[in-house]
């Protein structure tokens, strides 16, 4: 019997065994590795006698190809019961029961925001968005608000930068700027959102909630922004009559200007919004200064409008009978649990905002 079947037969009857990944590795490596057995041998062929040569050579090759296919098919056929195996193992059973499903609540916050887009949708606004990181020209300079203003200092600004360049805003007004940089008059937006300021003590959060109002067109008076504000004091707090006062203040970006205060009363330690001899300040508003509208490319003798912006958290502490402001970043799962809402509770002016 010849050397290459000798080898031939004693390993293909070798690879008839159960072996490993691993063992049969091992064969092809006592084989094929750079002085495995067949290797070696070809490396004889120089050397054989001219007329055995081409019978040793096919012989050679005949016994390489039949071990290598061998090997190749024992390693494919290990593999595939190795994933099959890890398929059976990682089999999701569909018909199981789901885990019993637990229901998140909607934040206060999260919900007077739903529900004031809702009102001011009725009449027309489109809610609008913007980054919280912003720079210094859509937050202040356009905004009437130049270098060294008094009113930039009065806003307690994070800084990010030490050239005072990119901020956390202050307002969300940076947003109705770059509506009105993107679009062409005329707007009727809102834009609620977070809001920061260097503010932290029993009535300050240094992250809080405001939305802002913008309404502009030709011929928007003073007459069309009491009216709003009227409209949606009404629907907020779900009353039929609010008594309500302007009185003259002063922002950098309007001309004139005015906060707004609603009557309250207190009826057996609860708060009565609409009536009473009270008065509680709840917004700011103006018709937009004219350096504005001129910073965003409107004209100013053509169009005009008003603008307003109003604190959020405390319009759903007075809603929803909230008194520690601090209570709503705190993430007590036990008080969102109390004062969160039914995800499926959506605010719509057609049921009524909160029921
Ligand atoms: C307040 C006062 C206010 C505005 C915000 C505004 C925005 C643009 C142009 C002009 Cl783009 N004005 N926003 C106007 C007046 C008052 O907020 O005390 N907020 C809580």
């Amino acid at each position: 019997m010849s050397e290459i079947k000798n080898i031939r037969d004693q390993f293909i009857s070798k690879l008839e065994n159960d072996l490993s990944i691993d063992q049969i590795n091992e064969i092809k490596t006592e084989l094929f590795g750079k002085n495995g057995l067949i290797s070696s041998k070809f490396k004889t062929i120089g050397s054989i006698p001219d007329t055995d040569r081409k019978k040793f050579a096919s012989d050679l090759n005949q016994a390489k190809d039949e071990l290598q296919n061998l090997i190749t098919s024992k390693i494919n056929e290990l593999e595939g019961k190795k994933i099959n195996e890890k398929l059976e193992k990682e089999k999701v059973d569909i018909t199981l029961p789901e885990r019993p499903f637990v229901r998140g609540k909607v934040h206060p916050v999260s919900q007077t925001i739903d529900e004031i887009s809702s009102i001011f949708s009725e009449i027309g606004f489109s809610v609008e968005e913007g980054p919280d990181v912003e720079n210094e020209y859509y937050n202040f300079t356009a905004l009437n608000t130049p270098d060294n203003h008094p009113a930039r200092d009065m806003h307690d600004t994070f800084y990010l930068d030490e050239n005072k360049e990119f901020l956390l805003r202050t307002h969300t007004s940076p947003v109705q700027i770059r509506t009105m940089l993107k679009d062409k008059p005329p707007f009727k937006i809102i834009a609620p959102g977070r809001t920061y300021r260097s503010d932290s003590d029993q009535t300050h959060s240094p992250m809080f909630h405001q939305v802002e109002g913008l309404h502009i067109d030709t011929n928007i008076n003073m007459g069309h922004l009491k009216g709003c504000l009227n409209y949606f004091i009404k629907e907020f707090f779900e009353v039929e009559k609010i008594k309500m006062r302007f009185r003259p203040s002063h922002f950098p970006f309007t001309e004139p200007s005015a906060e707004v205060d609603i009557g309250y009363e207190i009826k057996d330690g609860k708060i009565i919004i609409g009536e009473g001899d009270k008065w509680l300040e709840i917004l700011g508003c103006g018709m937009v200064h004219p350096n504005v509208l001129k910073n965003v490319k409107v004209d100013p003798s053509k169009y005009q409008g008003y603008a307003f912006g109003i604190g959020i958290d405390r319009l759903a502490m007075l809603k929803y009978g909230i008194n520690d402001l601090r209570a709503f970043f705190d993430c007590d799962y036990r008080w969102l649990n109390h004062f969160g809402f039914d995800p499926l509770d959506v605010p719509s002016n057609y049921r009524g905002l909160s029921r």
